[in-house]
Order: structure tokens, then sequence, then C-alpha cells
């Protein structure tokens, strides 16, 4: 069951679309407060866990931390931090009692899960307007079933999108494209997608190609295409403000763009230096930036990245002017320990700054908001822009779109990817426990930086990265500029790459088809075992093994020079090692053990009554044989 409580007046999220007869706030069950904000808040039984949240830091189990649900542009997902790119405002309270609760408001909400009081639960929205969603079930399962009713079906992308990908900030000429490209026809590597990232553009442009390096870009498309390579470009938010710049022009000249609290357009300082925000709350704004994809898929072009959309600002021009004038303040002055801080803050509070969210507006559709009020379904509605162009002139799953920035509803549209992490041990960990809470979201197409953005990379962590992305529906290696290369041919000898490749390859059929049956379900891809062995308490609380559809249980190697781990089996499955052609098979009883997994393996344990299908290898989808299968 399902009930909906309205708060005010909200703003149309566009999260929920199922009819849902709204009830007044007075009958909602929980303790509740509204003044400048609204607060509820409920006791936590002492074996109460808490699931869901989406993409955020720390554990598969929420309680025990304080959360925010702001999106925002974070380099660093260390556990101190309470929100990352996401705003995903929805969690199962999985106890003796079960229920689900779903806030749909697009500003800030803080989620204290028992960290003040470990007792209580007590959610804050810093405003007053907001639907409430209260669901109600028998399991966490069901109660995911039914919210992901209310929300709506999961984005399904093209078949391709389920091949691997890679990815470099810095691949900025057509050489540096082939070069990704042989490499791995040459070692045997399979790939379907390379990614071009802000340096193709013509000055971090959106919609332009750079001529110098591409003078017929179309042409280079086709040729990628022959190779059976898809080429997915990246599109920014801001607009570079430049008034010999068509798109810039035509969304100045209709008012497309975000404005300040004088009306004039708000002024914000990114990669391409001063952009315009397109406002894409208002219908007409966002559409006709939908329209602008057109400039690229007319190349060709069949997939898209949306970044920089929380929107992430570098600076704003008052922001900038503020602190130069500080700078030039304490010019004269002595400077102190306390000026030097002040001076300090002033330059390193540029970014992102609160103060920023809260000095530009948007029209939506008549009804002018302060952008703070609505931040989190921002880079949701330039997600919306591009999805609901694609699904209007190409149809459904013809085009692969995935966004940095989400908030609930643009699930039915996109996918996600999980931002700058870094080549860290605990973010593989990292990746794998934000899976079923996505999933959880309705955000099926999804995956982490594999090999990870920041930060150097070795070959034994992007061998055992690799071996958990390959059950990942995004399975994208992607790394940031002047980081150690992480191709799977940069470390030497590619043969345990070609192993753990092959392996993804042989699993799409499998993963392909549980992905659709979960979209067409209203399933979880990846679920965690509490919620499939309720009564076991060792399953429980495991936090670094899945169950992955209705038959498999994942558990990756994320610790540095292992040679195998402790893995529970809550109930008698086969270990299956999968190994490029070669599979073993190995039947194991309910409880604890140590298997060992080599450094090209892949392990994967399928219920003992249960079978998966395995496909030949194939260095793309394209030449995929999806019928002749083995089962095992
Ligand atoms: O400020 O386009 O998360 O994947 O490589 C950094 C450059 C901007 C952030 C994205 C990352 C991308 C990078 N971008």
């Amino acid at each position: 069951m399902i009930r909906k409580f309205r708060i005010g007046d909200p703003v149309n999220t566009g999260a929920v679309v199922e009819e849902i007869k709204t009830e007044s706030a007075a009958r909602f069950p929980l303790a509740l407060d509204i003044d400048e904000k609204i607060t509820l808040s409920f006791p936590l039984g002492e074996n109460d866990m808490i699931f869901g949240l989406g993409e955020t830091v720390r554990g598969i189990n929420k309680r025990g931390w304080v959360y925010e649900s702001w999106c925002s542009d974070e380099i660093s997902h260390t556990e101190d931090k309470r929100s990352l790119y996401g705003a995903h405002n929805f969690i199962v309270l999985s106890g003796a009692e079960k229920l689900g609760l779903f806030i749909d408001y697009p500003g800030k909400i803080e989620w204290d899960l028992g960290y003040t009081s470990p007792d209580e639960a007590r959610i804050t929205l810093r405003g007053t307007d907001a639907d409430l969603y209260l669901i109600n079930g028998e399991s966490e399962r069901e109660i995911v079933r039914r919210f992901r009713r209310a929300i709506g079906k999961s984005y399904i992308p093209p078949l391709w999108a389920f091949g691997y990908q890679q990815s470099c900030w810095g691949y900025a000429k057509p050489d540096d494209f082939r070069k990704v490209r042989d490499s791995h026809r040459e070692n045997n590597l399979p790939l379907d997608c390379i990614y071009m990232d802000i340096d193709y553009m013509d000055g971090f442009r959106d919609f332009t190609v750079n001529e110098e390096s591409f003078p017929d870009f179309g042409a280079f498309v086709d040729e990628m295409k022959s190779r059976n390579i898809h080429l997915i470009p990246i599109i920014d938010a801001g607009v570079k403000n430049d008034s010999d710049y068509s798109v810039y022009r035509e969304g100045h000249e209709n008012g497309f763009f975000c404005t300040d609290k004088d009306g004039r357009e708000f002024r914000c300082g990114v990669w391409p230096g001063v952009v315009g925000l397109p406002d894409f709350l208002n219908t007409k704004a966002r559409r006709w930036f939908g329209e602008k994809y057109k400039i690229l898929t007319d190349m060709g072009i069949d997939g898209f990245w949306n970044d920089m959309n929380e929107p992430a600002l570098f600076y704003s021009e008052q922001g900038l002017n503020n602190a130069l004038g500080k700078l030039s303040e304490l010019a004269d002055k002595e400077i102190g320990v306390w000026e030097f801080f002040s001076l300090k803050d002033s330059v390193l509070r540029l970014a992102n700054s609160p103060d920023d969210y809260a000095a530009f507006y948007h029209d939506l559709d008549g009804r002018r908001v302060c952008h703070k009020d609505v931040h989190n379904i921002y880079g949701a509605f330039m997600t919306r822009a591009a999805s609901d162009f694609f699904e209007e002139n190409f149809g459904r799953e013809k085009v692969l779109i995935f966004s940095r920035a989400s908030y609930i509803g643009a699930h039915r549209g996109s996918g996600i990817w999980f931002g700058d992490n870094l080549s860290w041990w605990s973010h593989l960990l990292l990746n794998l426990k934000m899976l079923p809470s996505v999933n959880m979201c309705g955000f099926l197409y999804c995956g982490a930086d594999l090999g990870g953005f920041a930060g150097n990379c070795t070959r034994e962590l992007l061998l055992r990265w690799l071996a958990l992305g390959v059950f990942t529906p995004l399975m994208r290696n992607h790394r940031a500029l002047g980081t150690r290369a992480q191709e799977a041919y940069s470390f030497g000898d590619t043969s345990d790459f070609a192993d753990v490749l092959a392996v993804r390859y042989r699993l799409i059929p499998y993963i392909y088809s549980t992905f659709r049956r979960c979209a067409d379900e209203d399933e979880m891809m990846f679920r965690p075992l509490a919620f499939d062995y309720p009564g076991d308490s060792v399953a429980r609380e495991l936090e670094d093994q899945l169950m992955l559809g209705e038959e498999c249980m994942i558990a990756p190697v994320y610790e540095q020079n292992r040679t195998g781990r402790n893995v529970y089996l809550p109930e008698p499955m086969k270990l299956l090692r999968l190994s490029g052609v070669s599979v073993s098979s190995e039947e194991l009883g309910k409880g604890w053990h140590y298997i060992d997994v080599a450094l090209n393996e892949v392990p994967l344990f399928v219920k003992a009554d249960k079978k998966i299908p395995l496909a030949a290898p194939a260095l793309s989808t394209a030449e995929l044989d999806r019928e002749n299968l083995e089962m095992y």
C-alpha cells in the first residue's frame, strides 16, 4: 500500500507518475513538525536497519550517520562526507516493522539516521512544500517494487551499452581514439565504446567539435562504427558566454538562462569560462537544449554522458568580485593569522558555494523559484532534456544517455555513473555498496569509473575492479587527466585482462536479460543479502556480497595482495570460476568458505537449483552470438 501526503504547494519534480490519492498532512502517521522547515521523526528499534538513499557514502545499511540530499560535485568520496552527485530521497526501514518513505522535495534534506540520537531517525527538509509518501509491504523487496511502480519503469539502453567501454579525460585527437581502438583489438581485448571527454569540443562549447582536430567528424564517427566502436561525447551543463557561439546566442535571446535577483543573466564560471546556466526547469528552455543534441546525432553519435549538472560552479562573477575585493583590502594590511585564514577562505570557498546556489532563479513556466529550493532536480532535468528528445526522435532503447547528477524520476530516461572516485581499494567496495541502493531508487543502468577516476591505478586494482565491473550494467574504465594510464593494455602482458573482459561478453546474455526483466518487473538487479535472507542473522549484515538477479550471488575480492577471500553462502550454491573460455564448477554448502581467486578469474555463485547461460566470448556486442548459449 502507498499513501501520499501533501504539505504546502510543492514543485512538480516529475518523480512519481502513478495517480495516488492525496491525503492531508494532518493524517501523516509519523511525528511531523512544520515551521520554517519540515521535520519528521520516528524511533529506531535496536535491530532496525535502514536501506536506500541511492548514490551516497558509507554502508548499505545507512543507520548511524547523517546524510544530506544535495547534489554535489564532490571530488573525494570519503566517509566524512554527507552527499554525492545524486539526491535519491527514498529509504526502507527494516525491522519488526517495515516501512518505505519517499520525500518528494527538491531542496536540501538532512537525514539524521541515528546519528544525533542512536534510537531516533530525524529528517529535516529545508522548506515547507513537499509530498511525503509512505509505503507498506510484507518485505523490503515488496516495498521497493511498490515504490518503483509509482515512479515508473526504468530506462533501458541499447544492447551495445552493455559492452566494455574505455574512457579518459585527455583523449583529444583522432589518433588518441584510434590507438585505444587498435590496442584493444590487437590484444584480444573486447571493446564497444570510447568516450570523448571535454577535449573534443571547441573551447568547451557544448555541441561543437574542434574542427582542427576533427575536420570531418561524421566520417570519423563512421570509421569507428565500421570497427564496432561507438563514440560517446560528454555534454556539460553550462553554455559558454560567447556572442559568436550560436547556442549561447539563441539561449540568451530567448531568455533561456537562469537569472539573478534583478532578472539579469546569472554569470558563473566552469570549464568554458563564464557560462549561462540553461534553465532546464523551464519547459521551453529544456526542449530547446534537448534539440541541440541533434547536432551530434546528425553526425552519427548515438550515446552521451551529461556532466557538471549538479550544477558544479567553479565560481560566480559576484563571488569572484567579493574574493578579489577581500584580497585587495588585505593587500595593505599586516597579515596576522586571522587575516590569513579569511584570505584563504575567501578563495577556497569560491567553488559550489551556498551563496551562489541562493543567488539565481528559475522560471518554472511562470513561477519564479530560487535555485536553492529546487537544486536537486537541476541535473535530472538537464538529462530529461536529452532523453525526451531521444525518445521522441529515435524511440526508446536507441540512444545511450547517463548523467552525473540525478533525482528519482530521471531513472525513466537515463542511467547514472558514480562520479569522481579514486583509484582506492575502498572505492571498489563503495562501488559495490552503492549498487543495491541506487537500484532501489530505480537507477538500473549504472556503474562506477572502473580503476578509479583520480589517483593512480595499479594492475592488481584494475583486475579486481574489472572483476566486479563485469556484473555492472555500465562497465566503463575511466580516469582523470594526468593520472597513470589504466587502459587494459597499459600494464604489460594483457592476457589476464583479456580473460576477465571475455567473461563480461560471455555473461552479456544473462546480464542483459536480467536487466530487462528487472526493468519490466520493477525489481532490483542487485540486492543486499538482507533482502533475500531476512531470517539469516549472518546474511543480514553482510555488506561485501550482493545478490544478482534471481540466480546468483557475487563476492569480489576488494583488498590489495589477497589471493582469495571469505564468502558466506546463505544456501547451497555452485561456485563458477570464470576466466577466458574456461569455466569450472564446484558445489558448496551453506555457511562460510574461503575461496581462492586468481587475478584473471571472476568468481560467481549460482544457487544449487538454478542455471545461467554463457555465450562464447566476442570482441564486441555486434559479434556476440546470443543464440548459442551453454547453461551452467
Ligand atoms: O571538473 O570533464 O566527473 O568524469 O572526466 C571535472 C572532465 C569535470 C568531471 C567528471 C569526469 C570528467 C571531468 N569532469
